[in-house]
């Protein structure tokens, strides 16, 4: 009986051995030569050029392409949408395997995206949303919260201004989220501040020359109201406090200036003394872009809305704090 047993036993262990023996040789491993890796293709609509936020952003993502070994084709669009939905539509037709997109403005992108979806290729938005009439057109939106940079931002001006200021608003692009969302969290803050007004505001477009041309228009016809300036982005603050400094106005002492972005140059400002205030928003998304094109395609789960910490930096930390900035 008892040899019955251990012959079972030996048997099993037999089998258990001839199963993992078996196991070995699916892997093809010892096949005809390892399999050939195909070289992931991504298609990259970028919104153009229109500053140093936004070249900071290009080189991550193209830098963390190169690292990756991916091949990324890149499509500047000079801030046209209409550029963009050709790169797209050239993505599509060269069957990429994934498609980075930052909108320039938040609509119209069903048509193109639909056939993207159609194509089954995976569109990962960057720093911008969009609005859709189908959430599935897109499979993430990777980006800060600019309703919460804009609150951020008029949460400090008024307690540096005790509540109390003549607010001029540099507005970023037309229709572009950030510019949209960075105006609202702004206003929904003012509203708790019966002193603080914004007397005027305009589109400068996100760039540093326009900034500058607003700002000069606002000066000529408001010089002796203008207690605030709240830019959407740097580089706008940058034009405007050059404005104000050939106005000998004195920005960032008699003129209390507040933007978002984070980028070098606003650092520089606030160590001279020119600019107050800004609030960071994180353009080095190249590290997160690839991760979550690797999730989406081994089919993992990824959150709808990849949201970046974002923080506000003063005059009083910029000159520690600038050493360290990498964009
Ligand atoms: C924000 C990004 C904005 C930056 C600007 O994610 O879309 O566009 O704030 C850039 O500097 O032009």
């Amino acid at each position: 009986m008892r040899w019955m047993i251990v012959a079972a036993m030996v048997a099993l262990v037999g089998c258990k051995q001839q199963a993992a023996e078996n196991k070995a040789p699916t892997t093809g491993a010892e096949g005809a030569g390892a399999p050939v890796v195909k070289k992931l293709t991504v298609g990259f609509s970028q919104v153009g050029a229109e500053s140093a936020w936004r070249t900071a952003e290009t080189n991550s993502i193209r830098g963390e392409a190169e690292k990756r070994g991916v091949e990324l084709k890149f499509a500047d669009a000079q801030g046209k949408q209409a550029q963009q939905i050709q790169a797209l539509t050239s993505f599509i037709a060269q069957k990429v395997d994934a498609i980075v997109l930052a909108p320039v403005v938040e609509t119209g992108w069903d048509v193109v995206l639909t056939r993207a979806k159609e194509a089954n290729i995976p569109v990962i938005l960057v720093d911008r949303g969009i609005k859709t009439s189908d959430e599935s057109l897109y499979t993430t939106l990777i980006a800060s919260d600019f309703v919460e940079e804009g609150r951020m931002a008029a949460e400090w001006l008024a307690k540096k201004t005790n509540g109390k200021a003549n607010v001029y608003e540099l507005q970023g692009t037309t229709g572009a989220a950030p510019a949209i969302d960075r105006k609202k969290g702004f206003e929904e803050v003012l509203a708790k501040y019966p002193d603080m007004k914004i007397i005027k505001s305009q589109s400068a477009d996100f760039t540093r020359a326009k900034g500058k041309e607003v700002m000069e228009a606002f000066i000529k016809s408001d010089r002796e109201q203008i207690q605030a300036v709240y830019a959407h982005n740097d580089d706008m603050a940058l034009g405007a406090i050059q404005a104000l400094d050939e106005a000998g106005m004195n920005p960032g002492k008699d003129v209390t200036v507040i933007s978002v972005d984070g980028v070098k140059g606003a650092f520089e400002a606030m160590v001279a003394g020119k600019l107050n205030a800004t609030v960071e928003c994180n353009p080095l998304l190249g590290p997160l872009v690839f991760d979550t094109i690797t999730k989406v395609r081994a089919g993992e789960k990824v959150e709808k809305f990849i949201k970046s910490h974002d923080q506000l930096f003063e005059q009083t930390t910029a000159a520690q704090v600038i050493g360290s900035r990498e964009y």
